[in-house]
């Protein structure tokens, strides 16, 4: 099971005055540490040899990731992507399922809402999470059923901080939801932060909806995918909420795991 997370911008107090490496391309030191600590959050350190895992080869990945210039250099491109909100899940590699692509098996589907939001009103919220699986359930052979008691395959809720998956959440911004791929218990679970500003789009603040669309992607078993205009692309982006629906890539990725629709 594997978690997906959302993030805006991760700041560490500095305060030393060391030489900066050439790979911080003369931005300030609070700047490279912020970069240091989202690389090590959303590109984690894997199994390969040491030198893929040097921030220069992070850097790089990050920036093939977003389709910038391959450089292993900070830069200002890359500054502004960390500074936006974003889910949690890492960006590791150009993949759009997780490894060993978990699924579910089942053609029915259990969902429940456990914890509500006290920024949007019930029905609105239950309103929502529906919608977000009917553009789901339109491409794929899948049911969902909500159920009201008991437990469900993916268990949806607000939470604020630590909430008992070892994953806490961060305060506003930086991470604002975050997902795990289907499994047993945990797994297909998804947590948005209740100290976020929740919106229906008549307000401002984090469109519940394009969040929560993501997040059962990964609920699904759908990875990030670096098309900025798939939902399943990492950072929150304030879309046209009149047509916002999934995009070819999103069909694309969660066909290859359930295949088509037939009827
Ligand atoms: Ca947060
Ligand atoms: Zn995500
Ligand atoms: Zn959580």
């Amino acid at each position: 099971m594997q978690l997906a997370v959302l993030c805006a911008v991760c700041l560490l107090p500095g305060s030393l005055a060391l030489p900066l490496p050439p790979e911080a391309g003369g931005m300030s030191e609070p700047q490279w540490e912020q970069v240091q600590s989202y690389l090590k959050i959303f590109y984690p350190y894997d199994s390969k040899t040491r030198d893929a895992n040097s921030l220069r080869a992070k850097l790089k990945e990050m920036q093939k990731f977003f389709h910038l210039p391959i450089t292993g250099i900070l830069n200002s491109d890359i500054i502004k992507i960390i500074q936006k909100p974003r889910c949690g899940v890492p960006d590791v590699a150009e993949y759009s399922l997780f490894p060993n692509r978990p699924k579910w098996t089942s053609k029915v589907v259990t969902y429940r809402i456990i914890t509500y939001t006290r920024d949007l009103p019930r029905f609105k919220v239950n309103q929502l999470v529906e919608k977000a699986f009917a553009m789901w359930s339109k491409e794929i052979p899948l049911q969902f059923k909500k159920i009201k008691t008991g437990i469900a395959d993916i268990m949806i809720g607000f939470a604020r901080g630590a909430h008992g998956d070892g994953s806490p959440f961060d305060g506003p911004g930086n991470i604002l939801a975050h997902a795990f791929s289907p499994a047993p218990r945990l797994g297909g679970d998804a947590h948005f932060d209740e100290d976020e500003r929740w919106t229906d789009g008549t307000s401002i603040g984090i469109n519940f909806l394009f969040a929560v669309t993501h997040e059962l992607g990964h609920s699904l078993g759908l990875g990030h995918s670096p098309d900025p205009k798939a939902v399943m692309y990492p950072t929150y982006e304030d879309r046209d909420a009149k047509d916002f629906k999934l995009s070819q890539d999103d069909i694309e990725g969660i066909q290859d795991l359930y295949g088509k629709r037939r009827d």
